[in-house]
């Protein structure tokens, strides 16, 4: 059996705020992703704290904090083979100035934190940062008759 992961992204408020939620939504689409949960919410200190616990102590975490919680984020569960790391390679680099041409964040901004998009950065990371947003009944689960192009025979 195919290796299926789930991972989180969370639509930043730089995309909210230029209207762009659709163009990332409409990216992920594009690529054949399965969404298996998607919701608003506005995030407090606490969570992000927790959140971006492996940056807490650098001299920028304040204004990343600021800005996290200057709008809701749009939070969504993608699934598929390797999607951890698919979702990443849309994603691209943490600077969008270094991130490669044709990613969401080297097409679409310009600057750290503003870059648009989070998505979880490993198997472990995924299960946390999934759980610290979805309870299980918010996991949707469904067949999607396109799964059959993105992840089987193709046909
Ligand atoms: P990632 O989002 O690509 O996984 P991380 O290193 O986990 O990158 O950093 C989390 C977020 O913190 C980044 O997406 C960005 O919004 C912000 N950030 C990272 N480095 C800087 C910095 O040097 N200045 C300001 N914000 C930063
Ligand atoms: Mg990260």
């Amino acid at each position: 059996m195919a290796d299926i992961q789930r991972t989180l992204v969370l639509i930043k408020p730089d995309a909210l705020q230029r209207e762009l939620v659709g163009e990332v939504l409409s990216r992920f689409e594009r690529k054949g992703l399965k969404m298996v949960a998607m919701k608003m919410a506005h995030l407090d200190e606490a969570t992000l704290t927790e959140h971006y616990g492996h940056i807490k102590d650098k001299p920028f975490f304040p204004s990343l904090v600021q800005y996290m919680r200057s709008t809701p984020v749009v939070a969504i569960v993608y699934e598929g083979i390797e999607i951890i790391d698919e979702v990443r390679k849309v994603v691209g680099a943490t600077n969008p100035r270094k991130a490669d041409a044709g990613t969401i964040r080297a097409d679409l901004s310009m600057n750290v934190p503003s870059n648009m998009v989070h998505a979880s950065d490993s198997i472990d990371a995924a299960a946390t940062e999934i759980k610290r947003f979805f309870t299980d009944d918010e996991l949707f689960m469904y067949e999607k008759l396109t799964d059959r192009f993105h992840f089987g025979e193709g046909i």
